[in-house]
């Protein structure tokens, strides 16, 4: 099929995730047809660098043949069963074995999903759950944060604090409260007009958690959920003084602890685990994404010792699963997928090499104009983009962000924008010399959106100059 007579069929017949099907049906959409390494191409014949790992989750790179032939064996072998009613199969159990042999010691079980919103629909069940079986059935309040993503179910989205999913298809789940992120450029670099020190924001954030359980009565809270570092709401990398703080806070009140490693796992942090980088010991982590390099859909929630033994001797049949929870295929390339981060020395490369490179060379774009905060840890980095007149943020509705995206993308990059902040999040199989190409690129881009500035904005920016 030709580009247009494909792109004709997407609009009569594709409702795309997070999209505004009208205006994406005017403008067409880009078709990406095939991937090696970092790279992406689309079906105009353009290469582009993918700077977004898919979507935070190729952490191996595109075209591993090792993870096709882990998925044909597992097919000829046992395409499918399930691990319902007694029954198990040999690729859950071994990916369950080396999950819990890579995370941190006290974290021994894990619930398999299909995705990482699934894991924490799961979540949500286990600490209520927990909470009732250990006599405390008022502990049923959960703890997020305002602009968190925990996914797009119902307790994915209510979970999350992303204010404009809120606002759709609700009433949401009950017993959910946010309170405010760490988000010291966005949020936390003024109080009451004077500057703001990043641990002294912090440690107000962990104020606010903690003010937060009070109100609602410790006796009635349940569990604090958050990211290790945000990814969707925009690579935040909280004050170094938030996780400290945030844990005291949660041990003082017997509150559980549950760290999405959706995006931070397997390495993004340079360490199997963001959990492992910031010393959180969590009771529970929601895992999907990077456990398979995206290769098939498979998530999880690794369950700590204390809520495994309680659901496991106290607990008889927990009303919970999924037809593919463990599914053989995902789980077959999923443990295939790990051993070859390992084999490769992929998490230790991003942490003493690969992720220090990158925050040096990332950190110099800080002297564009145009870049107010140029952040990064591991392979994750953000840079704020403010109007070089004043050094600060623009106007959202100018759409600056999405501009800086659009050229990206023309100039053969892919990178994120969410509002005015630019993300990337590349494949950690990435070499120094595609760090360059991606910093190039980011750079002309910049200067790109610098020389546009004047110009109107218009909804159709990305097919104009595609
Ligand atoms: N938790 C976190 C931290 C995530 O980033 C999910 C849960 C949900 O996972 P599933 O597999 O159900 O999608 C995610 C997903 C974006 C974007 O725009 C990010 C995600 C999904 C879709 C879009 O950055 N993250």
């Amino acid at each position: 099929m030709t580009t247009p007579e494909l792109q004709r069929l997407d609009r009569a017949h594709y409702l795309h995730p997070f999209t505004d099907f009208k205006s994406l049906g005017e403008e067409g959409s880009r078709i990406i047809e095939r991937a090696e390494g970092v790279y992406i191409h689309d079906s105009d014949g353009n290469r582009l660098l993918d700077g977004m790992a898919g979507l935070w989750c190729v952490n191996l790179g595109y075209g591993r043949e090792e993870l096709v032939a882990a998925a044909t064996e597992q097919m000829r072998q046992l395409p499918y069963y399930n691990s319902f009613f007694k029954t198990t199969h040999p690729p859950a159990v071994r990916l369950a074995e080396r999950l819990c042999r890579l995370a941190p010691a006290h974290l021994n079980h894990v619930f398999f999903t299909g995705s990482g919103s699934e894991a924490n629909d799961t979540v949500l069940r286990m600490v209520r759950r927990y909470w009732a079986l250990k006599g405390r059935p008022d502990k049923q309040w959960v703890i997020s944060r305002e602009n968190a993503y925990h996914g797009s179910t119902v307790a994915g989205v209510s979970l999350g604090g992303m204010a404009p999913m809120h606002a759709q298809g609700g009433p949401l789940v009950p017993k959910i409260a946010h309170v405010r992120q760490p988000y010291w450029f966005g949020e936390g670099r003024f109080k009451e007009g004077r500057p703001q020190h990043r641990d002294a924001f912090g440690r107000d954030c962990a104020a606010a958690l903690e003010a937060k359980i009070l109100e609602l009565g410790e006796e009635n809270v349940a569990a604090f959920i958050a990211e290790p570092v945000q990814g969707a709401g925009g690579a935040i990398i909280p004050p170094e003084s938030y996780w400290p703080a945030v844990k005291a806070v949660l041990e003082k009140y017997d509150i559980l602890l549950v760290v999405d490693e959706v995006i931070c796992g397997f390495g993004r942090l340079g360490e199997w685990f963001g959990s492992v980088h910031y010393d959180l010991a969590p009771d529970l982590m929601p895992i999907a994404k990077g456990l398979s390099s995206g290769y098939l859909p498979i998530g999880g929630v690794l369950v700590g010792d204390r809520v495994a033994e309680t659901l496991i001797d106290e607990g008889g049949e927990f009303f919970h699963g999924f037809t593919y929870s463990g599914h053989p295929v995902c789980a077959a390339v999923a443990l295939k997928n790990l051993e070859l981060l390992e084999a490769e020395g992929v998490v230790d490369r991003v942490r003493n090499d690969l992720g220090p490179y990158l925050a040096g060379r990332w950190k110099a774009l800080e002297a564009h104009p145009l870049v107010g905060e140029a952040r990064s840890l591991g392979l994750i980095g953000a840079l704020e983009l403010v109007d070089p007149a004043s050094g600060e943020r623009f106007d959202e509705s100018l759409g600056v962000g999405t501009l800086c995206r659009d050229l990206c993308f023309a100039g053969g990059l892919v990178m994120r924008s969410v509002g005015d902040t630019m993300i990337i999040s590349p494949p950690l199989v990435i070499t120094r010399a595609e760090i360059d190409e991606l910093i190039e690129k980011a750079q002309a881009a910049l200067d790109d959106t610098l020389a546009r500035l004047g110009d109107p904005i218009t909804d159709n920016q990305e097919e104009s100059l595609s």
